[in-house]
């Protein structure tokens, strides 16, 4: 990338095409107020006393002057409906769905950067699995400002184009950039894509909000059916519900005595079909995936 870093700033109405190929090109991209502001009210009414009830990060990771909350949906009303954004969905279906038959959701956290509260550790979301970089993407992480993202307090740093980069190149500082984003506005990026939360020199908590995913295929960062088990998860809509993992992963991948996950919500006996004509109509539709030292990119 020549000049400054940027990440390209979307309108809410943007179609989800555009962010994908940004994604494709870049790695990142944020798509301005996409909650409303009768959400993010009702977020904050639902999350923060857990928030406020949270301890302080026990690593430099973590953040010691920071706090976290996961276990997001069983937790807030909101949250269970920006997890199933309908463009949110769509950017997935174009960035993770070559991929897999289905991808997941892949974890669920609240993060307060507590004024004084130092830069983190950058690091690549994809870092989880022992995959060489560049990779194609992995997880597609989504970030909401649940307060504003500034400069001064600790905006999230993000090296854009970085999802191109060989496995062991890492950010100079002239490489990154920050999400300057109002509150209800998304970041999203890839797992390949260098960044990590800023210092927060100003005087109030700076939160985001990450519900990320993942390719079906590949374990979730958080273990959603311990998080959201099934008395939890059947007050959930079914799209949800499937998202978090109460559904085959793929033909025969995460059955439950021999039938869909989802039979297990209903209450069903097992169907006995581990497999279904949609998901392997899908399947055939994957181009295999070399795992190993080859350098792929995102394409
Ligand atoms: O808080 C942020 O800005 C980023 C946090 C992050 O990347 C993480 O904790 O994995």
């Amino acid at each position: 990338m020549i000049g400054v870093p940027q990440i390209t700033t979307f309108p809410s109405d943007v179609s989800a095409k555009a962010v994908t190929d940004e994604l494709a090109a870049n790695g990142c991209a944020i798509i301005a107020n996409h909650a409303t502001d009768q959400q993010m009210a009702q977020l904050h009414s639902e999350l923060q006393p857990y928030l406020d009830g949270a301890p302080l990060g026990k690593t430099e990771f973590a953040g010691r002057t920071s706090r976290r909350r996961n276990g997001l949906l069983a937790k807030s009303l909101v949250c269970r409906e920006l997890a199933i954004d309908p463009l949110l969905l769509a950017i997935c279906d174009g960035v993770l769905g070559p991929r897999c038959v289905n991808y997941r959701l892949h974890v669920t956290m609240l993060v307060e950067l507590m004024p004084g509260e130092v830069r983190q550790e950058l690091h690549r979301d994809g870092e989880i699995y022992p995959v060489q970089h560049p990779a194609p993407p992995l997880t597609l992480a989504a970030f909401w400002a649940y307060t504003d993202f500034t400069k001064d307090n600790g905006a999230t740093l993000v090296a854009p184009g970085s999802n191109h980069w060989p496995h062991s190149r890492q950010p100079e500082e002239h490489e990154l950039t920050q999400a300057v984003m109002s509150q209800g506005s998304l970041l999203l990026y890839t797992s390949s894509v260098w960044h990590g939360s800023e210092a927060n020199r100003s005087a109030a908590p700076r939160t985001g909000m990450g519900l990320h995913y993942n390719l079906g295929w590949l374990r979730q960062e958080e273990n959603q059916i311990l998080s959201a088990p099934p008395d939890i998860a059947r007050e959930f809509p079914e799209r949800l519900q499937r998202l978090v993992g109460y559904d085959l992963g793929g033909p025969y991948l995460g059955f439950v005595e021999q039938g869909n996950p989802i039979g297990l919500l209903r209450n069903e006996e097992g169907d006995f079909a581990r497999t279904e004509p949609e998901l392997e109509r899908r399947r055939e539709n994957i181009d295999p995936i070399r795992i190993g030292d080859m350098i792929t990119g995102e394409q």
